[in-house]
């Protein structure tokens, strides 16, 4: 609690009251309980960031208040704001005096309370709070000495700066981010007297897990040209695929898992474009530029479909091998048809597709490989076997 406004961040207590309230949680079978290591920062870019196995609750966040200039903060996921609520045990012991708040995923205030009850300087954020999140998703939870310290926006140098207002007698509202530095995300910390403290605290969640689902992946970014246009791509990694056009460019796939060397394989197929392919170890977010096939040998002979809008929609089989040059070596590619697509992996470079027939009654084959030209054509329901003959990249000018 702040003993008041005019001595901002004053250490006296007027009472202490500590009072211990045992609450035994019926906790899911798989819960995580997460253990600060090393001290976690204080601003959402040194947040601890939590991690347990996918769509597993997470109970506990236990930790250690050093002392008034420690306070720690965690990245956690709300996965159903409704229940969400976090209530702390042992925010209250010797000057400890514990304070919570919660920060959306941008660093912007959502809400925080001082004490839980009235003269006990345990903190809660209630479940069903009008201040309390309202959507899933990423969120920063912070602990600390609520007499010492309090979060603040912009230079964090003035009371002016303070996200949320000084909790006032008897310290037990639940508060939203109506300081007068509530509307910008939080940045620092003011501070007043500095002392150790060292006391272990746990608090307890409900409607949270962990920030990062250990062992799956997220890839998201851009496809591009070299020159910075974006390019309507197939990305393709773990068995899930998306399309990047709508608008042409950005995609996002999550939740991949990993390969069992604990990669993932990320695939990027555009028509005109080599294929990118990049074998990545973790999570990322980027720009992937994509390399112009330009002119490269047909080892096919020319397509020539004719035009039947009465078959569009109609389902046929497509099949055929994939072959290198004008030999018999099968190529592993993927080929990928009116949205539908396989890898010709088996062996024998063979492939066998299902597909519906476009507004022409016609299907673009579109068959890419690592190391090779992409190879498009386009054919009609009554060519619909065909070999594919690939021409290697660097026959590419
Ligand atoms: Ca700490
Ligand atoms: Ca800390
Ligand atoms: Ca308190």
């Amino acid at each position: 609690m702040f003993k008041n406004t005019t001595t901002f961040l004053s250490i006296a207590r007027a009472v202490s009251v500590t009072t211990l309230i045992l609450v035994i949680w019926g906790s899911p079978a798989y819960a995580v309980q997460w253990t600060e290591s090393p001290d976690a920062g204080d601003l959402p870019g040194t947040a601890q960031v939590t991690s347990g196995p996918a769509n597993e609750a997470l109970t506990t966040i236990s930790g250690t208040n050093s002392g008034t200039q420690d306070r720690d903060m965690y990245k956690i996921r709300i996965s159903n704001p409704s229940i969400f609520s976090a209530s702390t045990f042992g925010g209250d012991t010797g000057l400890f005096d514990s304070a919570l708040a919660l920060f959306d995923a941008n660093g912007f205030g959502v809400y925080m309370n001082d004490d839980g009850f009235v003269n006990v300087g345990d903190s809660m954020l209630p479940a069903s709070h009008p201040l309390g999140p309202s959507s899933p998703g990423i969120y920063y939870i912070v602990i600390y000495n609520s007499n010492e310290t309090a979060p603040a926006s912009g230079a964090a140098v003035s009371l002016s700066d303070l996200i949320f207002p000084i909790p006032q007698a008897p310290f037990t509202q639940v508060l939203g981010p109506t300081g007068g530095g509530g509307s910008l995300p939080v940045s620092g910390w003011l501070a007043a007297d500095v002392f150790a403290l060292n006391a272990g605290y746990q608090i307890n969640l409900t409607g949270a897990e962990p920030a990062e689902a250990e062992g799956l992946v997220d890839l998201s970014g851009t496809v591009e040209t070299a020159g910075g246009t974006g390019l309507c791509a197939m990305v393709l990694a773990s068995g899930k695929f998306i399309f990047s056009c709508n608008p042409n460019g950005p995609f996002s796939l999550t939740g991949l898992s990993r390969a069992n060397d604990d990669t993932v394989k990320r695939q990027v197929y555009v028509d005109g474009f080599f294929p990118n392919i990049q074998v990545l170890t973790d999570s990322v977010s980027e720009t992937v530029v994509m390399t112009r096939s330009g002119t490269c040998p047909s080892y096919n002979t020319p397509s020539n479909p004719g035009v039947f809008p009465g078959s569009a929609g109609k389902r046929i089989d497509i099949s055929g091998s994939v072959l290198l040059q004008d030999k018999q070596t099968p190529i592993c590619a993927m080929v990928l048809a009116n949205g539908q697509f396989m890898f010709s992996c088996g062996g024998s470079g063979s492939y066998a597709l299902n597909i519906p027939l476009d507004s022409n009654g016609q299907f673009k084959l579109q068959v890419y490989a690592d190391g090779f030209a992409p190879t498009i054509q386009k054919f009609d329901e009554f060519s619909a076997i065909n070999d594919v003959r690939m021409a290697r990249s660097i026959e590419c000018q």
